[in-house]
């Protein structure tokens, strides 16, 4: 059976004291982990943790990538930079990115598979905003980001990870309901069916107020295949209930 994945995206959060706590909280539970956990980290802090990962279960991961190889992007990270620190996905198209730094679809896309390209796998981010779900728009507006991802990235889209995170639930403390992210999550499971026979590799996970409470739950949907947490992965307790909850 696929493994279930539990990612933590700690956002722009942290501090190297609080990093090294964090994380030496999160390997002290680790040999009772029965799924995937990462730590998408701030790109200052990817040395650091890279250490303090070293040898463990507890992967590393980016909130961003640069769709280029090499060259004049000022303030780009580029894939190949990212391999230098053993990182092992890269959240790309994060609503955050998509609306404060106007991320299109096309470079959400591009950002994909420059991540690939490097053996990085990327955590697509898609999800409809308060205002398209209530127009009723949320099958379409996720189908369009996805599709974006799978026109570029074609055969590899078995190698991705997808992270349905409804705009409005994020960091508002409002979570969709078990129901309302399954929903959803069979939408995006047809549509990665339609492009490979591998789509049921895929790990789609479910971001957007997850927290120790209500993660059982989540998890517990057929095609909900892990989470993207924000808020809950900042505390220990917090994020190892959610991994706890991920069998
Ligand atoms: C959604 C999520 C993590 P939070 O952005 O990607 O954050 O769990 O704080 O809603």
């Amino acid at each position: 059976m696929k493994r279930k994945l539990i990612a933590g995206n700690w956002k722009m959060n942290g501090n190297a004291a609080s990093n090294e706590a964090l994380v030496k909280a999160l390997l002290a539970a680790s040999a009772e982990w029965a799924c995937q956990v990462a730590v998408c980290v701030p790109a200052p802090y990817l040395a650091q943790v890279q250490a303090l990962v070293a040898g463990s279960q507890l992967d590393l991961g980016t909130q961003d990538v640069s769709a280029h190889e090499a060259g004049a992007y000022t303030g780009e990270m580029s894939a190949t930079m990212l391999k230098d620190f053993a990182v092992r996905y890269a959240i790309v198209g994060h609503s955050e990115r998509r609306q404060y730094h106007v991320e299109s679809d096309a470079l959400v896309a591009d950002k994909a598979k420059a991540a690939l390209a490097h053996g990085i796998t990327p955590i697509v981010c898609v999800g409809e905003t308060l205002a398209e779900r209530e127009a009723g728009q949320t099958e379409e507006v996720v189908k369009r980001q996805l599709a974006a991802v799978i026109h570029t990235n074609g055969h590899c889209i078995s190698e991705i990870v997808v992270a349905y995170e409804p705009v409005w639930a994020i960091g508002t403390g409002k979570t969709a309901t078990p129901e309302q992210a399954q929903q959803v999550h069979a939408v995006l499971r047809a549509q990665l069916r339609a492009a490979s026979a591998q789509a049921d590799r895929v790990q789609i996970l479910y971001g957007g107020s997850m927290n120790a409470a209500n993660a059982a739950t989540l998890l517990a949907q057929a095609d909900i295949d892990g989470g993207l947490v924000g808020g809950a992965a900042l505390k220990a307790p917090d994020f190892l209930s959610i991994i706890a909850a991920a069998r």
